[in-house]
């Protein structure tokens, strides 16, 4: 065994016992950890400042109870979480969670992975996340309105504009957003940019909708036109379909391709049609008004077919996950490859296990791993906390353009870290350049 791989070990040993059972957390911690102790080798003062060991335990986590009352009258409680990870850079920046798989293990991964990407964004935020246990799925708008309220009876105290900035994730849109600062405004009697991915009337950004959906769109379009290649006339399979997925499909179909796939957690669609705009509009009715399933846009269109399951046997040239995490495991990766997929773009966070990423990896398909490729939403968010903090307003023009820039420099930064003899390793291209701001940022401060 090598010093390194000896090191990295020992490191991981020390992750695993400090953090019992919190397998998503290992996993997240793991991966960039390989990618960081090869390139820290001859960087002795990284080792001699703890610099990972501390990137790796959070500032601080806050747990509490958050009761809330059903519409038959019971009381019900929930756990809320705020994981206010490293701020280095900037203020704690990452999204809510609400969903009933939540807990210390998965916003612990969240956050982690966050600090990185913030970073390669390279505007000044630091890493955080947050959420809570509870389902809004089956709830009326005045439940998920008391629980939000409640939550952020609690929440208000721990976040500010320059302190920690919330904003959504799964479970989390422009309805739980919009709750959420209208009690934070109604306890602090205070009008600021506390949370992004506000609606427009309130300090919204436009194009904080789409962001996340377009960047990891973009970011695909960047690996192929390196290869001289483009995304027009490919098969593309989704999953998901909430924000993220939705506005990558939008964005494949502006660029020429095709999504042939979509997702829930009850099965996936498979449209070899394609989902043109007329498709993606009735989706949206589906998802976001109706909030229904998957299931009702088979029911819709002739060319389309439900199957229980992941999306992942369909035959495709590009996958683009963007649902949830380990949504993509060893065997998965392998069919996608032996079916002539040649790109993952990953719009959820660590979609793909960690033997999933080494069959990519293997194979030296175009994979771009989410820290990188889902960056768009939290760049837009960063840009929502800039236009509130100077009371001004962008137009779409010019926060589509930013956008674009943000997710082309995103790509040079990796192929800068992680180009060799003319492969790019963006695994490690984006680790590495997530890590270079965050690490010197903390060796200026030294012990903190
Ligand atoms: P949404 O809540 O809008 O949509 C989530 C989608 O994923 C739904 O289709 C949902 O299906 C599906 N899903 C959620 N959990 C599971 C599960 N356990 N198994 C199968 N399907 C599941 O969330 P977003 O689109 O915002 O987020 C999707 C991913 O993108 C997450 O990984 C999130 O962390 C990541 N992300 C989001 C950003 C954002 O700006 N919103 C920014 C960067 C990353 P169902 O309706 O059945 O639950
Ligand atoms: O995972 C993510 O980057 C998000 N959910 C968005 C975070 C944000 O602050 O916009």
């Amino acid at each position: 065994m090598s010093k390194t791989e000896e090191y990295l070990q020992r490191f991981m040993n020390g992750v695993i016992k400090r953090n019992p059972g919190e397998l998503e957390f290992h996993q997240a911690v793991s991966e960039v950890a390989g990618t960081i102790f090869p390139y820290i080798a001859d960087k002795p003062i990284y080792h001699k400042m703890q610099i990972l060991e501390r990137m790796a335990e959070p500032d601080r986590v806050v747990m509490f109870r958050v009761p809330w009352t059903d519409d038959k009258g019971n009381i019900r409680n929930q756990r809320g979480y705020r994981v206010q990870f490293n701020n280095s850079i900037g203020p704690y920046k990452g999204g809510l969670r609400f969903h009933p798989s939540v807990n210390l293990s998965v916003l612990k991964f969240l956050g982690f992975e966050q600090t990185f990407k913030n970073s390669l964004t390279g505007l000044p935020m630091g890493g955080g996340k947050g959420g809570s246990d509870f389902n809004p799925k089956g709830k009326t708008d005045n439940e998920v309105m008391r629980f939000c309220q409640s939550f952020m009876i609690e929440l208000h105290r721990h976040i500010g504009e320059d302190t920690d900035v919330p904003a959504g994730d799964i479970g989390v849109g422009a309805r739980e957003i919009g709750y959420l600062f209208g009690q934070y405004k109604r306890i602090e009697n205070r009008f600021v940019g506390v949370l992004t991915g506000k609606g427009m009337e309130f300090g919204g950004s436009k194009i904080r909708t789409e962001a996340t959906g377009y960047g990891t769109v973009y970011f695909m379009q960047n690996m192929l036109q390196r290869n001289g290649d483009s995304l027009e006339g490919k098969n593309v399979c989704v999953s998901g379909s909430g924000n993220v997925a939705t506005y990558a499909v939008e964005k494949v179909n502006h660029l020429g391709g095709k999504v042939i796939t979509l997702s829930d957690s009850s099965g996936f669609v498979h449209d070899p049609d394609g989902i043109d705009a007329d498709k993606l509009a009735f989706l949206i009715d589906l998802k976001q008004v109706r909030r229904g399933r998957i299931k009702e846009y088979a029911d819709e269109f002739n060319s389309a077919s439900f199957h229980e399951g992941r999306p992942w046997g369909v035959s495709c040239e590009i996958a683009l996950p963007c649902a949830t995490q380990n949504e993509i495991n060893e065997e998965e990766a392998k069919t996608l490859i032996n079916n002539g997929c040649i790109g993952v773009s990953e719009g959820a966070n660590m979609p793909t296990g960690l033997a999933g990423i080494d069959t990519f990896q293997e194979a030296r398909i175009l994979y771009a791993p989410s820290k990188a490729a889902n960056a768009g939403g939290v760049a837009v968010s960063g840009l929502e906390m800039s236009q509130n903090s100077a009371r001004i307003t962008w137009k779409e023009d010019e926060l589509e353009k930013l956008l674009e820039t943000t997710m082309f420099n995103i790509h040079q930064s990796c192929v800068e870290y992680g180009e060799c003899d003319g492969h790019v390793d963006y695994l490690a291209g984006a680790n590495i350049a997530g890590f270079v701001k965050v690490a010197d940022a903390m060796l200026s401060f030294g012990h903190t």
